[in-house]
């Protein structure tokens, strides 16, 4: 029996779990990984269940009735799945052009197909149009990073920084639930004495923990940023010899923030004065100190500013680039980190370069052996895509790979009808999730334990995913069906399905790039226990620590921005009188394809729950457990009640698991890096009949 060291298939943190080929199929077990240190979630422990899971796909499915996607699917060969697609994409590209045909990717894939997928669609398609759910994830921190600090690497250090930190600072983030074996972290870090403070509108388990627990109303974090450094400035707290020495545009900021006293910070954000001195005295004295964002602070019509809020109070404070201490953003999905570096965003090209930089494009269409003027420019963003669907000039053949945007994705009901308004649907999934349930084709992929690849971390440790079972004998690797496809459209020479040659290409495509793979092979991975990127050559030790002598800037030096607090783009009113936020249960994954599948998980936590303050329900005549409407200006859901007197009265929080939470949603883009308004729109909130949970 030979063990196979990989990593999980769900989060960013990307633990190690060590599989054995077992009757019936595997036995999986914690690894003694750097990141998880022997730790699993629930859902990490529980992930074999779905390698023969009785949903599976096995084999491709096309409708009984071409062209009519309200006819069955039935099971159909790989020959005529592929001749399908390539008649519609054939038929679009006459008729409409090539950027009517387009993909739309997924964190999750591994660094090859994120890189085949892009290549694929600039390449074999040779269109514009591809983007990611990347973009509805934290696009806004990583657009605040690049900006600000010339590169964007979600954690600049490693993990284990974390424990070694005196006051840490965590806005928006529930690692408790969302990524469970890194609280070891933090706990080591209490044990030592270190202090924790929580931004979140709920006393999450994450917040239960810490030393300090800040309650913002949601969408104001911003003037919450903002008002710390005015405090900051007032007492004296700024680091000027660091402000001075590493960084430029500052006074614009000192300006600014100038206006943010305690009292209007107070009024906006519910968060009293006293609790605001105390944060920012705790981050500027006990140090070394750290502050972290995640999705709370980030997916907001003002996400970028926001995120760019609390990098300016760490360059004031002289935070970055120390020790065990600094800025970060905290990844998600798996390859949440190398998914937003290969190419599979809009406007990019591998090595985290742009597809507007003439050099960058003379450099990878060098790699790829093309002209570089056959590479389209930059297309539309993931929600722009997904809303002009179907439309003169939108995509009318979409592919989609590794993304549920039939749940995930916000004002759903909108999006379902673009896709349903498609001339042609192709959706590549373990399972018929809701998205490939509304398919002409659907394609039966490998999972994670089937599949070599790598996997860049939330610390930007590239990883090695290895197999340790074939996948079942009619499902093709994705790897693999891009390659066929591209065969089929006469593009094949351009293409391979071997997961390391295709590592190889984007090792030299990377190169010279921000981030850059060059150096990094299977064997230093495997010798290495992951490698941090960048790593320009196969001496280069990679990069651990980001930041400690410069910035990737023009200077060398970090760019505060300033940044104005903006109302959230919609406010509660008489009709809609209520803040409805999203997020994560612990139990579940993203839009729940894999997880509502797993029956630990589901006996664990069956359907979704609206959590509502017990003032909030005793108006409304809810009781804990009875079903509510929760109504919005875009649609409707209804949900089981679970009182808590851990949520602002004025809110209520809907995980997105499951259907529902996105009928809701507002589709509010940030103007810099468009991410949607995920986590605040306006609802109205009743008791429902009880009919089970329902969505309008
Ligand atoms: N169990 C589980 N774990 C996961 C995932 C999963 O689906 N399930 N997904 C993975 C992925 S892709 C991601 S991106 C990460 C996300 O990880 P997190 O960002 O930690 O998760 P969320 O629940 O989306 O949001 C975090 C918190 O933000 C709070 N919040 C809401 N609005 C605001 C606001 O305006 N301001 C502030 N300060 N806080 C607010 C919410 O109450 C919530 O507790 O988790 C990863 N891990
Ligand atoms: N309301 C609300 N909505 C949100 C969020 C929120 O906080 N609130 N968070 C947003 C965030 S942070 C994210 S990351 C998105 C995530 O939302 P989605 O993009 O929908 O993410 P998943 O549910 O992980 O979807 C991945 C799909 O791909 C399949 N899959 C897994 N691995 C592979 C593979 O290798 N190849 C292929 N072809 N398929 C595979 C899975 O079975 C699953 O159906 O949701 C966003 N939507
Ligand atoms: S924390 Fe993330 S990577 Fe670790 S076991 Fe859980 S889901 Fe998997
Ligand atoms: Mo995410």
């Amino acid at each position: 029996m030979t063990a196979t060291q990989t990593h999980c298939p769900y989060c960013a943190l990307q633990c190690g779990m060590t599989l054995t080929p077992e009757i019936p199929r595997v036995r999986l077990e914690p690894a003694d990984f750097p990141v998880n240190r022997g730790g699993l979630c629930a859902k990490g422990f529980s992930a074999a269940d779905l390698l023969d899971h009785p949903d599976r796909l096995l084999t491709p499915l096309v409708r009984k009735e071409p062209g009519n996607r309200d006819s069955p699917l039935r099971e159909a060969s790989w020959e005529e799945a592929y001749s399908l697609i390539v008649a519609a994409i054939g038929k679009s590209r006459e008729r409409y052009g090539n950027d009517s045909v387009g993909a739309f990717g997924g964190g999750g894939l591994t660094n090859e197909k994120a890189y085949a997928l892009g290549k694929f669609v600039r390449v074999a398609l040779r269109s514009s149009a591809i983007d990611y759910n990347g973009r509805f994830c934290m696009s806004s921190a990583a657009t605040a990073a690049n900006r600000s600090l010339g590169v964007d690497r979600g954690l600049p250090f490693p993990l284990a920084d974390v424990a070694k930190a005196r006051t840490v600072l965590l806005v928006g983030a529930n690692p408790a639930d969302a990524m469970p074996p890194s609280m070891q972290y933090l706990d080591e870090g209490r044990a030592a004495g270190a202090k924790h403070i929580v931004v979140d509108p709920r006393r999450t388990n994450t917040a239960a923990g810490a030393y300090l627990h800040l309650q913002p109303s949601p969408g104001t974090d911003l003037a919450l940023a903002n008002g710390l450094l005015h405090i900051a400035l007032k007492e004296g707290l700024v680091d000027s010899a660091f402000v001075e020495e590493r960084t430029e545009g500052f006074a614009g900021v000192r300006a600014a923030v100038n206006s943010y006293w305690p009292e209007r910070v107070e009024r906006i954000t519910g968060v009293p004065e006293a609790q605001l001195r105390e944060t920012v005295r705790l981050l500027a004295t006990e140090t070394p100190s750290m502050i972290l964002t995640a999705r709370g602070a980030e997916q907001h019509s003002n996400g970028t500013d926001t995120a760019q809020a609390w990098l300016n109070l760490a360059l004031a404070l002289g935070l970055v680039g120390r020790p065990f201490s600094g800025y970060g953003t905290i990844t998600g999905q798996g390859n949440g980190q190398g998914g937003r570096e290969h190419g599979q965003k809009a406007d990019q090209l591998p090595g985290y370069r742009r597809l507007d930089d003439p050099a960058a494009r003379a450099h990878v269409a060098g790699v790829w052996g093309i002209d570089p003027d056959e590479l389209p420019m930059p297309g539309l963003s993931a929600y722009e895509m997904l809303d002009r669907l179907g439309t003169d000039g939108g995509v009318r053949v979409l592919m989609v790979l590794a993304s549920n945007i039939a749940v995930s994705a916000p004002h759903s009901n909108h999006v379902i009808e673009r896709l349903r308004s498609l001339d042609f649907l192709v959706v590549s999934d373990i399972f018929e999730s809701e998205t490939a349930a509304l398919a002409d084709v659907v394609l039966p992929t490998a999972q994670w334990a089937e599949e070599e690849g790598t996997m860049t971390n939330l610390e930007g440790r590239v990883l090695r995913r290895r197999r340790a079972l074939p996948p079942p004998p009619m499902v093709k690797p994705d790897l693999t069906v891009l390659a066929d496809l591209a065969e089929l459209l006469g593009r094949g020479r351009f293409f391979t399905d071997d997961p390391r040659a295709v590592f190889d290409e984007l090792r030299r495509a990377s190169a010279g790039g921000l981030a850059d793979y060059n150096g990094i092979t299977w064997e230093r991975i495997d010798a290495e226990q992951g490698v941090f990127w960048p790593c320009p050559s196969e001496d280069h030790p990679g990069t651990p620590r980001l930041f400690a002598d410069g910035f990737p800037r023009p200077g060398g030096r970090a760019k505060f921005i300033r940044v104005e607090h903006r109302d959230a783009a919609e406010l509660p009113d008489t009709t809609y009188p209520y803040v409805l936020t999203t997020g994560r249960n612990m139990q579940h994954y993203q839009s729940g394809t894999q997880t509502r599948r797993v029956k630990a998980l589901t006996v664990a936590l069956p359907e979704p729950r609206a959590e509502i303050h017990p003032d909030l329900a005793r108006r409304h005549g809810i009781a804990d457990g009875d079903l509510v409407e929760l109504r919005s200006r875009r649609g409707a859901a209804t949900l089981r009640a679970r009182l808590s007197d851990g949520i602002r009265p004025d809110t209520v929080f809907a995980p997105f698991h499951w259907p529902g939470a996105n009928a809701l949603t507002n589709p509010a883009l940030d103007p810099h890096s468009k991410m949607p308004a995920f986590k605040v729109c306006a609802v109205s909130i009743a008791p429902a009949a009880p009919e089970g949970t329902q969505i309008r």
